[in-house]
């Protein structure tokens, strides 16, 4: 890298601002060249900050300067100073107006931050440090100002103009411009600010409010997808509902308005009063989004519709505090959906996710805390670990205190801090001073990176009747170096009869039986013991039900403990679980078999075990699709000393091979019963018939048995949504088959004209299981629907090989790595932050073995040397390297 070493920004160093803005008049002109931009801000020093030098930094990046002025003194070049960052206004008064007056270039603005173009349409996307592209501002968050926007342009181009609040004047030019003036009367920081002029259509709703308010909804699209809009539509009022009956939290303004875009850079963003949505989190009829499309709509318009209490109205001091909004939000979605749906494979799928993407992160270069202590470069730290496994923290926090203890502390958090940026220890002093307790040493898991460990076990003691759980707490180095203090560790936990897997009682020694079969243990010490008496024989435990925490439980089962847990356990979580580790178990023994040239064998008891779980006809059809959808290659990998990357995948394959030719008949009937033969709806039950369905035909189709091709082929062809549709499709794709082209043709034909639908076809192939995948992948980046502008194309062809196909990518000749740092290199002077998320398939080269470690390091320095960085990429690389 030959430009300067992008620098950090440290926690310790936090400063009030030295000034604040009260009003802020924006007037935008939008042009085909170019775009004015005039700002008047009102603005005074802050009475809380120290005195400091009594110059004003405004911050502002690759805008062009027009004029500038003081109380209506216009100033010159030499009153002020100026550098690629900042505007520095030196000896300004107590309390000022201040005018300025630039340009800026939305529609070369291929970074998707500050001001661009989306197709036809204006769009804004300001946070973190978006805002200052747009105009020079103090652009942190611990500065909140009230918003008035006007936006003039061209009527016939541009015809829908829209911002923050509510529009309070329209006025036609006369010249063929029209301009809209909007007023939001919240103060808010600017990164909750938005913008968006389009030729749009949107479907109108409304919501009554608990207390009686009417507010306006409205969703935005392109004209093509009006037809698009009701599910998402449908969300947010379940939503807006949810959030009144969960938390007594009401929305605030008239007009709630979500538009959808097709080049963003992640899901979607929660500005007050107009979310802009990647389209994909909107758009959905059966025939074009998949059961889990329409799940991520509803859980993404929550979402952002949670954070106008969780985020806008108290907002973060700094963005070391992201999690603050984040952790806590995404929190909020995830109860959420699990009262929209079912509670305990929605807790499967989060941990899933946590598991495999989270608990990597701790563990590898780019290791933080929840709460980081410093950054270069923001964007890089919207990671799972402040967002996921920040949830997992309020999580914790909900199960030591109790539902209504938490419940008490969040009501204090909105009453103490609303209108206001805070930190998250303020929010957890809240739950402190909510329920009088100390919530001292659980702070920790806000300010130490990495994965506790818990080591378990248990002693029966025939003679007394008692059972000792013996837990000890550790946590290893983690590569931002935080401290590693024991945690407050809630512990939830069963016991199970080992004949016949019935719960047992838990009382401690020294209380009083109240009969109750589950509790939650708090673990506090590096080692914590606890008796359970009146325990008539060695019982099974079932620990961390529900995953009460995010740590990794180490206790010594046999196979035939997993299989009683997987069998009855009460806990939906912790029966899913035993049979993952059952699978785990038997995949990593196969892979060692392989390494000494024995044979893979997969243990009759698996065999038996799923073959008793598919026989249940009361069984949840989600949670038994759970069940049969085995840990992926890259968890498994996780699970090795030293990832053996042909041996993961020849093992995992032939495991499934196994399973489904030992259960081929159970798997079939269980395939065609479930055959759905008309008629779509998103209920559980039938998203859960569906998930069973396609999670059996993809184990038949590990025969490799023409029939089963062909009846791959006529759900294909007979498929009236596109759950069936795509599943069908991605197991053609990945299977040496007559009837493969044919399908992937059959569908780009018909699909061509959706972005969307035509992203799936690209992850498909990039997933595919055959060996040329790579050069398939090469000639899809130039198919017409590919653009390498856009990051959800990026996402799905490159992001998916890369990410989604680990024994393509981790081939051992390289090449997979060799085409993943080219493509960081085309796309980081494009996009950074699509860049910075790509790079981080490399980050862990220490887990391979050494020639791996070698080729990928070549790859990540020859990123380092390139001749210009984004300080995206630039942070990432670096840190995998250890050079910084
Ligand atoms: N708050 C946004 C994320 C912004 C990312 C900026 N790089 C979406 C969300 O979490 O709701
Ligand atoms: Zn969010």
């Amino acid at each position: 890298m030959s430009t300067e070493t992008p620098q950090a920004i440290y926690l310790k160093d936090y400063q009030p601002p030295a000034f604040l803005i009260d009003e802020v008049d924006l007037a935008f002109d939008l042009g085909e060249d170019l775009t004015a931009v005039q700002a008047r801000l009102t603005m005074r020093r802050n009475p809380e900050a120290s005195p400091g030098d009594g110059v004003l930094r405004l911050n502002g990046e690759q805008l062009e300067l027009q004029s500038v002025s003081l109380d209506g003194r216009a100033l010159k070049p030499d009153d002020y100073a100026l550098d690629k960052e900042t505007l520095k206004i030196p000896a300004v008064p107590e309390n000022f107006v201040l005018d300025t007056r630039v340009h800026i270039r939305p529609q070369t603005n291929r970074a998707l931050e500050g001001l661009y173009k989306s197709g036809g349409m204006f769009c804004t996307q300001c946070e973190a440090e978006g805002f200052r592209r747009i105009t020079y501002f103090l652009d942190r968050p611990d500065v909140m100002s009230r918003f008035r926007t006007s936006i003039t342009a061209d009527r016939s181009r541009y015809p829908v103009l829209l911002s923050n609040g509510n529009a309070v004047e329209a006025q036609d030019l006369g010249d063929g411009r029209h301009r809209v003036s909007w007023e939001d009367p919240y103060p808010k920081p600017c990164y909750l600010f938005a913008l968006v002029a389009g030729d749009l259509r949107h479907i109108e709703d409304s919501y009554t409010t608990a207390s009686g308010r009417v507010v306006a909804l409205r969703i935005y699209v392109e004209p093509a997808n009006i037809d698009k809009c009701d599910h998402a539509m449908r969300s947010l009022k379940k939503a807006m509902r949810w959030d009144e009956q969960r938390y007594g939290r009401e929305y605030d303004l008239d007009i709630y308005m979500i538009v959808a875009v097709n080049d963003f850079n992640m899901g979607a963003m929660e500005n007050k009063g107009l979310n802009i949505f990647n389209s994909q989190y909107v758009l959905a009829r059966p025939e074009t989004a998949t059961d889990s499309d329409y799940q991520n709509i509803e859980g993404v318009i929550a979402h952002e519709y949670f954070h106008n209490w969780t985020g806008n109205r108290i907002t973060c001091r700094d963005w070391f505090q992201l999690s603050l909004k984040e952790g806590l939000t995404v929190f909020r979605d995830q109860q959420f959906s699990a009262d929209m749906g079912s509670p305990g494979v929605k807790r499967i799928e989060d941990v899933r996710i946590l598991r495999s993407h989270q608990f990597a992160e701790d563990a590898g270069p780019m290791a933080h805390p929840v709460r980081p202590a410093s950054y270069i470069e923001i964007n890089n730290f919207y990671t799972m670990t402040v967002y996921n496994k920040g949830a997992e923290v309020i999580r914790m926090q909900r199960n030591l205190l109790g539902a209504e203890g938490f419940r008490k502390g969040m009501d204090l958090y909105f009453d103490r801090h609303d209108g206001q940026a805070v930190t998250t220890d303020e929010f957890v002093r809240c739950m402190q001073d909510a329920c009088g307790r100390d919530m001292g040493q659980f702070q920790r898991w806000y300010h130490q990176a990495g994965t506790p460990h818990l080591r378990v076990d248990g002693c029966y003691d025939e003679q007394s009747g008692t059972y000792t759980l013996e837990v000890r707490q550790s946590c290893p180095e983690s590569a931002d170096g935080s401290g590693k203090e024991p945690f407050d560790i809630p512990l939830a936990l069963g016991l199970l009869e080992t004949k016949t897997g019935r719960e047992i009682a838990l009382t401690l020694q020294g209380e009083t039986p109240s009969g109750a079969t589950g509790r939650v243990l708090e673990l506090r010490r590096p080692r914590e013991r606890f008796c359970f008496v009146d325990i008539p024989a060695r019982p099974v435990p079932s620990l961390l039900r529900g995953f009460s925490a995010p740590v990794k439980v180490d206790f010594d089962y046999s196979d035939e403990d997993l299989m009683l847990l997987m069998a009855h356990d009460s806990d939906d979580f912790n029966r899913w679980d035993a049979s993952q580790e059952l699978v785990q178990r038997s995949v990593l023994e196969m892979v060692a078999h392989r390494r000494q040239d024995r044979p893979m064998q997969v243990p009759q008891g698996v065999v038996d075990a799923f073959e008793a779980a598919l026989a249940d006809e009361s069984a949840d059809k989600s949670l038994l699709a759970e069940m049969l959808h085995p840990p992926s290659e890259s968890y498994l990998g996780d699970q090795m000393e030293t990832v053996d990357v042909e041996g993961i995948h020849a093992a995992r394959e032939a495991f499934l091979h196994h399973l489904a030719s030992a259960l081929k008949d159970r798997l079939s009937e269980l395939y065609r019963r479930n055959t759905e033969t008309g008629g779509y709806d998103i209920q559980p039950d039938s998203i859960g018939r569906r998930a069973l369905k396609n999670a059996c035909l993809s184990y038949l189709m590990q025969l490799q048995d023409p029939e089963i091709h062909d009846l791959c082929m006529r759900q294909f062809r007979q498929a009236f949504n596109m759950t069936d549709l795509i599943a069908a499709l991605a197991l053609l794709a990945g299977t040496d088959c007559p009837q493969r082209l044919q399908a992937l043709e059959a569908f780009a034909d018909r699909w061509k004209g959706d972005p969307l639908v035509m992203d799936k076809w690209f992850s498909v192939q990039a997933m595919s299981k055959l060996p040329d995948v790579l050069h398939r992948v090469e000639a899809l980046m130039r198919h017409p629907a590919f653009s390498i502008t856009n990051p959800n194309k990026v996402r799905s062809l490159i992001g998916a090989f890369c990410s989604g196909n680990v024994a393509a990518f981790h081939r051992a000749d390289g090449s997979g790595y060799a085409f993943l740092a080219s493509r960081v290199m085309e796309i980081d002077p494009i996009n950074p932050q699509v860049a910075a998320r790509l790079v981080r398939s490399l980050v862990r080269w220490r887990r391979y073995d050494p020639g791996r470690q070698e080729m990928i390091k070549l790859e990540l320095q020859r990123i380092l040397d390139a001749e210009k960085l984004s300080r995206d990429v630039f942070e990432v690389v670096s840190k995998s390297l250890a050079v910084v």
